[in-house]
């Protein structure tokens, strides 16, 4: 490609310093919109996602070569066919090493996890990294000169990422979009002259892995497997011009004198969620179908589809918090953030808010792995954490956000994942805790991990497989789907709570039903009965009683609520007012440690509420207190949430100001550090626990509003029972409500609305009838297909 390298920038050193960035004070297209004035230099911190659950892509926005990142969510290494891999699990039965040390606990109290390591961790082999698929390479030419007005930009309302500037009078503009429809993800090149597109377009692939690479009609195709784990691996990428030329080499295809140039690029691996080989068809032919089916459609039609799929989802909720956008680019509205005070901090604020939403739409959809440790974004070769799935809170949190922010669909990727860890994991029920059920310890992978590793803080998590089972009830308790609840959930969760009705022992000390070994996740001593490990029982034990009362599985049900009312619960108040982290009063209260676990039953859990337990409410406020606002960017998340769950809107939003001012990169991603998306998705859900509560049965409207946000609007926030929810607030309290349900039956609603005179206005046919009025609480009876709205009388 000589021609084309000839024409780079003068210097063609660093891209940026070619670059006059767009003149100050031009305003972002919409609120929704990160924009920068520059290209990305730093994959992590500066690049803009996007993606369709299953593709992922970093536009970085070079102006000569425009590098763009791309991965593809299976392709890992590890697993079966990599050397040693044994899904973590013992070949001979552990649980005569467990009894051993729930024999040793009950006589000392506590062992170091160190020791523990020892005894019960196991090396690690073959787990394997979340791969690159590595970089669409666009080289581009055009006449040397200076580039003015550079912008680059993530555009949330329609789902796509821009860049454009000038160079010698013509216009240069390029739109990036992933499709979930059409499985490609499509860049599409324009400019505003005739004939002035000239560039190449090559594939960079990593080099841990074969390959073969040829051009063929105007499409270039790479594939090859993966050294380790002989994991097969496809690429395409077609080039469609308009008005030019083509020319094919094995390189790479060059187009000239082109109008228009539309890329679109479609993968796949012979990865499939299947136990124990995690193999199936060759991507090859799916590959070929998606180009075949996309270059037919066009341009226009993918755009659109892309755009009407995307918005069907995104669209649901808005969230107005009176603010003002700025006219600077996004890297220094963040930077310039100072308390949440000021409008533009607020515009920023709601961004982050729809920013979760959009990472969770373009990480997590139906047909694919779940969004995992990065969400579906990872350059490096070896990521953090292995850029896998955390189960003792990352994987969890990302899928907070779904059902609040009405993006159930997203779940559908993390409850077949944790359908296809049955296998193994009910071999490590069985081979680990010598129980039936299934279950899973700290972490997973795409090849059906169940086992331990030997990280002395991190190896132990025998809960996680109940956290899990949370949130396929939570997605019923939202959406009302009994089919779900059949067929998904209780099968899910009554395993998980078999699990624990054989593993659960008797505490000698006072009766109870325990945990052993427990382990507050990645802080202290192993002992009996962390409360953490307490209150996930109880939750798994609370819920499948309820599911099993429901679908009428009474002997199930009965052998549960037994165990319940003989479980410990894992709530005590200790000496200095705190909620306890074990059963011994061992509590450090200089100690900030970033994990809060043993505030699990405030949130997620439904077990600590000011208004029912106001006496563990208030524990768990003198443990927020003594934790402090510091933490990795998802516990700072996670305090969101706290805060919001104790009513507490000011500390919730103090927290959501430090997680942007300290653990906020940026393009906007969250940084633990380094960056772990996790974060991202726990503030937006925090934003909704702030706004919108419904764990107890009731709706509670703008629960922990802080004063920062004295007037605003959200809509279409979900509440459990099937109720889409609006609320208008001005002065700092809700003047309109609009409820609309699904179902028929009660719903009891608590606002600061009814402390003044209030109308009720009926949609459609069904009634709405005050009941109980109940100080701000009131219950009303709704019917499916109904929207009422309670409005602050005039
Ligand atoms: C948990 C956390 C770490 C990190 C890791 C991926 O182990 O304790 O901080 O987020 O997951």
């Amino acid at each position: 490609m000589p021609g084309v390298r000839a024409l780079v920038c003068a210097a063609a050193l660093a891209l940026s310093s070619c670059v006059t960035p767009a003149p100050r004070g031009s305003a972002p297209a919409s609120a929704l919109t990160l924009w920068y004035d520059r290209p990305a230099t730093d994959w992590e911190r500066e690049g803009l996602p996007i993606g369709n659950g299953a593709l992922g892509a970093m536009i970085m926005g070079g102006v000569e070569t425009d590098r763009i990142q791309v991965n593809e969510k299976t392709l890992w290494t590890g697993g079966p066919g990599s050397a040693g891999y044994d899904f973590g699990l013992p070949a001979h039965a552990m649980v005569d090493a467990v009894r051993a040390a729930q024999r040793d606990l009950a006589q000392r109290g506590r062992i170091s996890p160190e020791e523990m390591a020892q005894r019960l961790g196991r090396p690690v082999v073959g787990y394997g990294d979340y791969q690159s698929l590595g970089e669409i390479v666009l080289s581009l030419a055009a006449p040397a000169g200076a580039i003015v007005e550079y912008r680059r930009e993530l555009d949330l309302e329609h789902g796509v990422a821009r860049v454009s500037f000038v160079r010698e009078g013509v216009r240069y503009t390029r739109e990036y979009f992933a499709s979930y429809p059409d499985h490609v993800i499509v860049v599409r090149l324009i400019a505003d002259k005739p004939h002035a597109l000239r560039g190449a377009v090559s594939l960079a692939i990593p080099d841990n892995r074969s390959r073969t690479v040829h051009a063929e009609g105007a499409r270039l195709f790479a594939s090859g497997a993966l050294n380790d784990n002989g994991l097969k691996w496809e690429e395409g990428v077609a080039v469609v011009a308009e008005a030019g030329i083509l020319d094919l080499d094995a390189d790479g295809i060059e187009f000239a004198s082109a109008d228009a140039v539309t890329l679109i690029f479609a993968a796949g691996t012979d990865y499939a969620p299947v136990y124990p080989a995690y193999r199936g068809a060759d991507p090859h032919a799916g590959v070929q179908a998606r180009l075949d089916a996309a270059v037919a459609k066009g341009y226009r039609r993918l755009r659109a589809d892309h755009e009407a799929d995307y918005r069907a989802l995104f669209d649901r909720v808005r969230l107005d918090l009176s603010g003002a956008a700025s006219p600077l680019p996004t890297d220094r509205v963040l930077a310039a953030y100072s308390d949440g005070a000021s409008p533009q901090d607020r515009a920023l604020e709601a961004l982050y808010f729809q920013y979760g939403r959009y990472l969770l739409i373009s990480s997590s959809r139906a047909g694919s792995l779940p969004a995992n440790l990065q969400g579906v974004w990872n350059h490096a070769e070896h990521p953090p954490w292995n850029a896998d799935y955390h189960v003792n809170i990352n994987l969890q949190m990302n899928y907070w956000p779904a059902e609040i922010t009405a993006l159930p669909e997203t779940a559908a990727p993390l409850f077949d994942f944790v359908d296809a860890l049955a296998p193994p994991g009910q071999r490590a029920a069985r081979d680990i805790m010598g129980a039936r059920g299934w279950t899973l310890s700290l972490n997973s992978n795409p090849w059906g991990f169940a086992g331990l590793i030997s990280w002395p803080t991190a190896f132990w998590q025998p809960e996680a497989g109940a956290w899990l089972a949370q949130h396929y009830y939570e997605h019923y308790r939202f959406t009302g789907d009994e089919a779900f609840l059949r067929a998904r959930a209780y099968p899910v969760m009554k395993g998980a709570a078999q699990m624990w009705l054989d593993a659960l022992i008797t505490d000698p000390r006072d009766g109870t039903l325990v945990v052993s070994p427990s382990f507050s996740p990645e802080h202290g001593d192993f002992s009996v009965g962390a409360s953490m490990s307490q209150q996930i029982v109880f939750d798994l034990f609370t819920n499948t009683a309820e599911a099993a009362d429901h679908l009428g599985d009474a002997a199930f049900r009965d052998r549960v609520r037994a165990a319940l009312a003989r479980l410990d619960p894992g709530l005590r108040v200790g000496s200095w007012g705190q909620l306890q982290e074990w059963k011994g009063d061992w509590d450090d209260r200089s100690d900030e440690h970033r994990h809060v676990s043993h505030l699990f039953a405030l949130h997620p859990g439904r077990q600590i509420s000011p208004f029912t337990t106001p006496q563990f409410a208030d524990a768990a406020r003198v443990t927020l207190r003594a934790r402090g606002d510091g933490g990795t960017g998802w516990s700072k998340a996670w305090k969101i949430n706290f805060w919001a769950r104790l009513l507490d809107g000011d500390h919730a939003h103090l927290m959501l100001s430090q997680q942007l001012r300290a653990s906020t990169l940026p393009n906007l991603w969250d940084t633990h550090p380094p960056f772990q998306i996790d974060g991202n998705f726990g503030a937006t859900a925090g934003v909704a626990e702030m706004l919108l509560q419904s764990q107890n049965d009731e709706l509670h409207i703008l629960p922990a509003l802080p004063r920062a946000w004295a007037s605003g609007a959200v809509t279409g926030l979900r509440a459990r029972g099937g109720f889409t929810v609006d609320i208008r607030w001005s002065s700092g309290a809700a003047t309109e409500v609009m409820i609309a349900a699904t179902q028929d039956g009660p719903v009891a609603v608590r606002s600061t609305l009814f402390d003044a005179p209030f109308t009720i206005e009926q949609a459609g046919a069904a009634a709405l009838v005050a009941s109980n009025g109940d100080g701000e609480r009131r219950v009303f009876q709704a019917r499916a297909g109904g929207r009422y709205i309670i409005r602050r009388a005039p």
